[in-house]
């Protein structure tokens, strides 16, 4: 027999046992309908199914024949009573624990959360039903060689059951429990993840094993408690509440008793498959995930697992971390969506807008390229507005651009011009419906220049640029309908960076009456670096992001009409209109890589579609002061943009 402080106070398993449940019509997948409630399968779906996790469970043995158990059983499992490999199950109840951490999807039968992770299943020393201190030991033993085995995630339902919160519960850590604490401040100081079931006496307050941080602070960060939900989701009345546990804690499936249970393995010789409840069921369902948590972040620490398990948990019960539920039930699908790389491509987008901002630039710098007056000093005001769809992998983003240019040009002759410019811009970037936005502040130092050769013409510019960068991420995939959704969470970032553009012309003047035709090619590169940035205020979710560097390319052809001047009034007015084709290539898809608690992850705009521009503009030249406006307009399938430019240059 298992020993009394063990058994006794473990979930009681046999109470809720029901008649064997698999029949004709079963999926292996959703044999278990807690696997439903927790969207596992989202998890799944990306590849995360525990491979090459070792769970610990401690627990009453298993049937090591169970074909659903055998090919995910580790070597490293180990049974005291007979100081060798675990062969059977001395009760039911960590068959069907171990079946619902790690059944193997096999064909048969069931799969269990993380059906390709390993299950050390440690069974203690059974001792006589009365000697507490010798069960304390033997738990610690199995506990301790299981650390020495590397192993580092430990599923527990089982607990003691000493009046958590209480003076004489406190009382009874130093009698009854002086092993275990120790090998748990040992678990913990090695970074493991422990969890616990809550219990089943319908109390308050969980079990002592599952409230113990609130006496040791020490062991919060890597302890999970986990109290029940029936498989769709409803209250339980046996559950014991998360109480003082309740930030470190939160809920699973457990069944709702009889034939409502958890459906999971039992040994063959009592049917192979069965139906059983508890806070002991609720609790394999969280180890799992924290199994598959593994998967997805094998460089995150212990402590940064069992967050993430929690912040993406959905609140249920009262608002918020609640004293009954914790932070809500499990919720794999979260876990997925945030590990998906989905959502992570603000900075993406924010590459984007610089570009954007950039060509609003460019195009008030082309006023400049049309004028035929004398030299003198210049200043314009720019504004712009773009806006992307949404593509396969990025938000849809509006990017509005404002800024401020002034500069010098000389006239060297009839036929040519060179200036010089400085320039501020601001660029605000937004996804709409989401509550992620950028701002990318741009100082650039340019020169221009326009020159004719016979019937050839050249004109462009060129500029380098420093700029800063702000990021807000409101939105975080994965934090969706969690607590720390309502709390308001986001991401923030800064950063800067340097780059350089050039954008210009080559064409034939032809002439046509009074006006000229032009056909030219277009071509533009810019480049831009941002310094890796980290953010913040974003708990589990905070990206690492990597340097950034941004090459794209665009060139085409086009054809510019050209007005000859006209008086109007005491002013001569001239005005040109252009239209072309740009492909761009280089990174014009705006990839960044970063790391989520240590996983590489990568935000990705996407291509664009080649767009077709359309730009023109009217200047009004008195001799000592000229007046000009510009404007643009960018087209694609899946994007547009607009922008003008108003100028006024001195003569001197
Ligand atoms: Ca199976
Ligand atoms: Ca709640």
């Amino acid at each position: 027999m298992f020993f009394k402080s063990f058994s006794a106070l473990a979930m009681a398993v046999g109470a809720f046992a029901a008649s064997p449940v698999l029949g004709q019509d079963y999926s292996e997948a959703t044999a278990n309908e807690g696997l439903v409630l927790i969207n596992a399968q989202a998890a799944n779906a990306l590849g995360f199914t525990g491979k090459g996790v070792i769970v610990g469970v401690l627990d009453s043995g298993l049937d090591a024949s169970h074909p659903d158990l055998a090919p995910n059983l580790a070597d490293v499992s180990y049974d005291a009573n007979i100081q060798g490999p675990v062969v059977r199950d001395y009760d039911m109840h960590g068959t069907h624990v171990a079946g619902i951490i790690a059944a193997a999807r096999n064909g048969i039968g069931l799969q269990g959360v993380a059906y390709d992770a390993k299950i050390a299943m440690l069974v203690p020393q059974t001792g006589p039903d009365d000697d507490e201190a010798a069960a304390d030991a033997a738990i610690a033993s199995v506990y301790a060689r299981a650390l020495d085995a590397n192993v580092r995630i430990f599923n527990n339902s089982w607990g003691f059951n000493y009046y958590t919160g209480t003076p004489e519960g406190r009382a009874r850590l130093d009698t009854a429990m002086r092993g275990q604490i120790e090998v748990f401040r040992r678990a913990v100081a090695l970074d493991s993840v422990i969890v616990f079931a809550t219990g089943n006496e319908s109390q308050s307050q969980p079990n002592t094993q599952a409230g113990l941080p609130y006496y040791f602070p020490e062991l919060q960060a890597n302890w999970l408690a986990v109290t029940a939900v029936s498989r769709t989701g409803e209250p339980v009345d046996y559950a014991n509440h998360c109480g003082l546990a309740a930030q470190w804690c939160l809920a699973a499936p457990g069944g709702a008793g009889g034939d409502e249970g958890i459906v999971s393995t039992v040994p063959l010789a009592q049917g192979g498959y069965d139906f059983s409840s508890g806070t002991s069921m609720a609790a394999p369902h969280v180890t799992g995930a924290v199994a598959v948590a593994r998967e997805m972040f094998p460089a995150a620490s212990g402590a940064e697992l069992a967050r993430f398990v929690l912040v993406t948990a959905t609140d249920i019960g009262a608002a918020g971390v609640d004293p009954v539920y914790g932070w809500g039930l499990l919720n794999m699908g979260n876990m997925a969506a945030a590990r998906s790389g989905l959502g992570l491509e603000l900075a993406a987008n924010a590459g984007w807008a610089a570009d954007e901002g950039q060509a609003v630039l460019i195009q008030g710098l082309d006023a400049r390229l049309k004028a035929r007056g004398a030299s003198g000093a210049w200043g314009a005001a720019l504004g712009g507005r773009s806006r992307h769809d949404e593509t396969a992998t990025a938000s849809q983003a509006e990017a509005d651009t404002l800024g401020l240019a002034a500069g010098y040009d000389r006239a060297l002759g009839q036929d040519a011009r060179l200036g010089a410019a400085l320039a501020w811009t601001t660029t605000d970037l937004d996804e709409p419906g989401l509550a992620n936005s950028a701002k990318v502040e741009s100082f650039t130092l340019a020169g221009y220049g326009a020159t004719t050769l016979g019937v050839l013409f050249a004109e462009g510019s060129a500029g380098v640029h420093r700029r800063d960068y702000s990021f807000t991420r409101g939105s975080l995939a994965g934090a969706a309908g969690t607590v720390l959704e309502a709390q308001g969470l986001s991401a923030t970032a800064e950063t800067d960076g340097y780059g350089l553009f050039a954008d210009g012309r080559i064409g034939l003047r032809l002439p046509a009456g009074q006006a000229a035709i032009r056909p030219f090619l277009h071509a533009r590169v810019s480049h831009q670096t941002l310094d890796g940035f980290n953010e913040r205020g974003g708990d589990v979710f905070n990206l690492a992001v990597e340097d950034v560097e941004l090459t794209r390319y665009q060139a085409g052809p086009g054809v510019e009409l050209l007005l000859a001047a006209r008086p109007v009034g005491s002013a001569s007015v001239s005005g040109d209109l252009s239209v072309r084709y740009d492909a761009s290539w280089g990174d014009s898809d705006y990839v960044i890589d970063a790391a989520m608690l240590g996983a590489q992850v990568s935000g990705r705009l996407g291509e664009l579609d080649d767009p077709v521009t359309l730009a023109g503009g009217l200047a009004a030249d008195w001799g000592a002061l000229e007046a000009s406006l510009r404007g643009f307009y960018v087209h694609a399938e899946d994007q547009d943009a607009h922008g003008a430019s108003l100028g006024l240059r001195v003569a001197f």
